[in-house]
């Protein structure tokens, strides 16, 4: 079963859309393995958005990401990084379309709500950055047999 990792990132607590935002990813059927509410150093934003350093959008994308708590989420499920990535929407939220996270709740292309991991073995990593082993629980979750 495959693994990704979410961040409802600062704009998505202050804005009090945490609960509708996770509700759309249980309503599809992944399942919640880690869940964890972090103020992110500069340290931590740097190492989960390294690809982008040295782009112009690099210094305001790390304020924006330490400026406030990001809920970090480990969800599972078939095809679970392809599936957040579609029901995230595009990156930016005048561009997503409606039905997207970013499409209903957001304008911007920086404070766009949500971040999932775009393959496998980014999401690998980033659960790496985010979450300690022993914060990543197994179990059998009821009803498993109907959802995948
Ligand atoms: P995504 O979050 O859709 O995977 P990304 O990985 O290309 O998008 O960029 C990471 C974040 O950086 C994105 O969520 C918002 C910000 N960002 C991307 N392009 C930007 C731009 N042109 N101006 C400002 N912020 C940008
Ligand atoms: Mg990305």
């Amino acid at each position: 079963m495959q693994r990704t990792l979410v961040l409802l990132k600062p704009d998505a607590v202050h804005r009090r859309l945490v609960g509708a935002i996770l509700q759309r990813f249980e309503q599809k059927g992944l399942r919640l393995v880690g869940l964890k509410l972090v103020q992110a150093s500069r340290a931590l934003a740097e190492k989960h958005y390294a690809v982008h350093r040295g782009k112009p959008f690099f210094e305001d994308l790390l304020r924006f990401l330490t400026s406030g708590p990001t809920l970090a989420v480990c969800l599972e499920g078939r095809e679970a990084v392809a599936v957040v990535r579609s029901l995230m929407g595009q990156t930016d939220g005048a561009k997503s379309p409606p039905g997207t996270i970013r499409g209903d709740f957001g304008l911007s292309v920086q404070n766009n709500l949500v971040h999932g991991s775009d393959s496998p073995e980014n999401a690998a990593q980033e659960i790496e950055i985010w979450f300690k082993p022993d914060e990543l629980l197994n179990y059998q979750i009821a009803g498993s047999e109907w959802v995948g």
